[in-house]
């Protein structure tokens, strides 16, 4: 009498299934294999498989040392069991294997004062002081000085200074804010004032 066992090489998980093996029979039925998924390396002792291995795409390289990840150039990669994920910088958006800036000036994500511009810089933004005022770097704050002398007639960047005082009715700069005060004579403190030549108009 011949006896026919069939025995299901794979049931008991020689492969690990957890760590990524998977199993396969061969000849038959009368052996079989193991394989690691996409994401797993083979661990062998020999020609003997031990078992798989999470392959690490962002640390790890290829045989030509390019990296094993796809994320953009300045995502965050991190490695998962299996696979990995990418994460785009703040200041940009995207899936992490394409990153685009976004306008923060355009999207109005942007805080400037009201004596400067939001400007577009990639991942970020910054602020130009607007025309007629300069730059004014106190420590690490940046403020925004409105230029004090705006003689009738300067250009200040497309804007000509030209207007009428209201109350001397000679040609003068346009009412002019001066946002620290400009001490005169008697204590007095002018905050705005018009500049026609040499001479101060409240
Ligand atoms: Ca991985």
């Amino acid at each position: 009498m011949c006896l026919l066992l069939a025995i299901d090489w794979c049931a008991n998980d020689p492969c690990q299934k957890d760590m990524g093996g998977q199993c396969f029979l061969r000849d038959g039925g009368r052996t079989f294999k193991c394989e690691c998924k996409a994401g797993f390396k083979k661990i062998t002792n020999g020609d003997s498989f031990m078992r798989c291995q999470d392959v690490d795409e962002c640390t790890e390289t290829d045989e030509n040392e390019k990296p094993l990840h796809s994320c953009h150039l300045l995502a965050t990669c991190t490695n998962t069991i299996g696979s990995f994920t990418c994460a785009c910088p703040d200041g940009f958006v995207g899936d992490g294997f394409d990153c685009q800036d976004y306008d923060d000036c355009l999207m109005g994500i942007f805080e400037c004062t009201v004596d400067s511009s939001c400007v577009n810089l990639a991942g970020s933004y910054t602020c130009h002081c607007n025309d007629g005022y300069e730059e004014h770097i106190d420590g690490k704050h940046k403020t925004c000085v409105e230029r004090r002398l705006l003689a009738y007639g300067e250009e200040t960047g497309d804007t000509e200074v030209t207007s009428t005082s209201d109350i001397t009715g000679e040609k003068v700069s346009a009412l002019v804010k001066v946002p620290h005060g400009l001490p005169v004579a008697g204590q007095q403190v002018l905050e705005y004032l018009y500049v026609s030549g040499i001479n101060f108009h409240l």
